[in-house]
């Protein structure tokens, strides 16, 4: 049995399903995903139905609310972060992968599926979270709106709260050659950042999907493989 993390998906569903052919996961095994699943990517759809169906299908998934996943939430109602989330965070290649023009059409068993993310995961000696933790909060592992958005935070860790556990996330994409050299240094630094930055193919170093294998202590990576339409 493996317990492997996957992150920042961004509707990149080729390059999920290449990852995912690489990883070869079976039923015994437990995956779990530090959110961002939509926005961006072309088929923010065929992912959710990725996991989905892969729950169906009797395999251990463990699901995280990224702050993309939340805002097309918060979108439902404010229609101000709607705007935004559509001209600026890639919320459109969501709609647009629906087949829709407002995410209340989206169907509910998406929306269900998103509204009932996890914030946070402890598994053995690993804290899983989309962005990072709030160190200057009394616990740090209360579900907190920052956990979904920090970025630079590393120098605020409690390594004395921390103690033997580790720190895995996403959401600040880093080029693989960096992930590969922090996940070298993991046992001393304790906090790995796992977004190779999938979507961003124009950017040098990234447009990679990473995977953590976290009992066998190994990192996959898959190049985009997706077709990304920028506007
Ligand atoms: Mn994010």
């Amino acid at each position: 049995m493996r317990k492997i993390a996957f992150t920042d998906i961004h509707g990149c569903i080729q390059s999920f399903e290449a990852l995912l052919d690489q990883v070869k996961p079976t039923k015994n095994d437990r995956l779990f995903f530090l959110g961002d699943y939509i926005d961006r990517g072309p088929d923010s759809k065929a992912v959710l139905d990725k996991l989905l169906a892969l729950r169906q299908n009797g395999y251990h998934l463990t699901c995280l609310m990224g702050n993309h996943d939340q805002e097309l939430l918060i979108s439902l109602d404010d229609l101000e972060r709607r705007e935004f989330w559509l001209k600026r965070w890639g919320g459109n290649k969501t709609l647009e992968s629906f087949g829709v023009d407002r995410p209340e059409a989206i169907p509910a068993k998406y929306l269900d599926f998103l509204e009932e993310l996890k914030w946070v995961h402890c598994e053995d000696d690993y804290i899983l979270v989309h962005a990072g933790l709030n160190f200057y909060t009394e616990d740090p592992l209360l579900p907190h709106p920052d956990m979904l958005t920090l970025r630079n935070w590393y120098h605020t860790t409690n390594y004395e709260w921390l103690g033997n556990r580790k720190i895995i996330h996403g959401h600040s994409p880093k080029p693989r050659e960096h992930i590969c050299e922090r996940f070298l240094a993991l046992d001393d630094f304790k906090i790995l950042d796992i977004d190779a930055g999938c979507y961003a193919v124009h950017l040098p170093g990234l447009g990679h999907l990473c995977a953590f294998d976290m009992t066998n202590k190994e990192l996959y990576f898959q190049k985009n493989t997706d077709e990304m339409n920028w506007k």
